[in-house]
């Protein structure tokens, strides 16, 4: 049976406080969520991934979803995020890559020719039966809660798929832009089809938003990401304007760039630490795209700083949120793996208290 976009019919998630901010409308209250919210820093999510590596866990739905909802349970979050990572769509088409413990991704062969590219094609819903049961039954269990389906951005994923691994400066996907700008482009449109295959099959299965995640994208001059990146990044927005999910996206250390990452697509521009909302919003104002919702942007450092230091932050980016149509508070990177789930509960139940106010007429 073919499946029905939700977007065709009133869903129980369309009146939740993070799809609201998302579309920029007055909520109930400030909605928040993290980044990584699954993950190392539950004890819960330790006991449940002993045995199992990374990938292998992303491709059980019992694991997917039992690790989708601990985050939701624990803290009372907002939002759901889709437990998988960025390289799982192309370990499902058949690249050679690993996640290690304690490091992150790692690629058996570098792509660094034409040849390199043959083992990137996007993934079809068969190739990821696991992605859409695990989706659906999570929209089932998570009663009302939004789902973010996600994936990398083609330049982040790039980085990985060049550089063979993690990598601080990313020097040898820059040296493949300029030195190879023909085959630069032709990864990156690939990498395009593959975040809108994967997005799809997300959308498809229920997923009610998502992000796109350029995390490393900062690491570029605007001059590079205008050449480079936001074609690439466009081209995913683009293909997915249509089923009317909110569109989410996200780089780390991304100040200069937030203009041209509001206008590659986004309906909801993520924001880390460095720069504060109202400025972020003047500046996506300024490109010319905006204003628009914000996510951000709590520096992940000060979860360990005390509460009588966290309190006056979290306030602070309460109000400076409200120059936005919508603020979705966030993390401005992900939950480091040392942090104390109580900390971020109290963060939540923080945000809560402190964002209401009765609904507008
Ligand atoms: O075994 C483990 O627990 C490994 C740690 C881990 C986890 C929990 C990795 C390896 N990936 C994930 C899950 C994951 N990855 C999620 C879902 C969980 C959640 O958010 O609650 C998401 C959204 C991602 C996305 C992801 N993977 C990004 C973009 C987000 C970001 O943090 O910037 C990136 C860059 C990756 C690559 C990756 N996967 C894993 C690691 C440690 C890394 C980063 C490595 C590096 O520093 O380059």
């Amino acid at each position: 049976m073919p499946l029905t976009p939700p977007t065709s019919s009133p869903s129980a998630t369309d009146g939740s406080p993070f799809l609201l901010a998302a579309r920029g409308e007055p909520g109930p209250h400030t909605p928040v969520w993290f980044m990584r919210q699954a993950g190392r820093s539950l004890p819960e999510y330790r006991a449940i991934r002993a045995g199992t590596t990374m990938l292998e866990s992303c491709m059980r739905p019992d694991l997917v979803v039992e690790i989708t909802l601990q985050p939701v349970r624990r803290y009372g979050v907002d939002a759901a995020i889709f437990f998988s990572d960025i390289v799982l769509p192309l370990k499902a088409v058949g690249v050679d890559i690993e996640i290690k413990p304690g490091v992150g991704p790692v690629v058996a062969v570098p792509v660094r020719d034409a040849a390199g590219l043959d083992a990137v094609r996007p993934v079809t819903p068969a190739d990821v039966p696991y992605i859409t049961a695990s989706v659906q039954q999570l929209v089932a269990e998570l009663d009302g809660t939004p789902l973010i389906g996600f994936a990398g951005a083609p330049f982040t994923v790039a980085s990985y798929l060049v550089e063979g691994g993690p990598s601080k400066d990313h020097a040898k996907t820059k040296a493949l832009m300029h030195g190879d700008p023909k085959l630069w482009h032709a990864l990156a449109d690939r990498l395009a089809d593959v975040a809108i295959a994967y997005l799809t099959v997300q959308i498809e299965a229920g997923a009610s938003a998502i992000q796109l995640f350029d995390s490393w994208a900062g690491g570029l001059s605007a001059r590079d990401y205008a050449e480079f990146v936001q074609p690439h990044s466009a081209k995913v927005f683009d293909a997915l304007a249509s089923y009317g999910v909110p569109r989410l996206h996200f780089g780390v250390n991304t100040g200069e760039l937030l203009g041209l990452m509001s206008e590659a697509g986004a309906d909801v521009v993520g924001v880390d630490w460095r720069v504060p909302l109202d400025e972020a919003v003047r500046r996506i104002t300024a490109a010319g795209s905006g204003p628009k919702p914000v996510q951000g942007n709590l520096d992940p450092a000060l979860l360990f700083a005390g509460w009588d230091a966290l309190a006056p932050e979290i306030d602070r980016i309460l109000a400076e949120g409200t120059a936005a149509p919508g603020h979705i508070f966030n993390l401005g990177h992900g939950v480091p793996p040392d942090a104390d789930p109580e900390v971020l509960h109290r963060v939540v139940r923080h945000v809560h208290e402190k964002s209401a106010h009765a609904p507008t007429a």
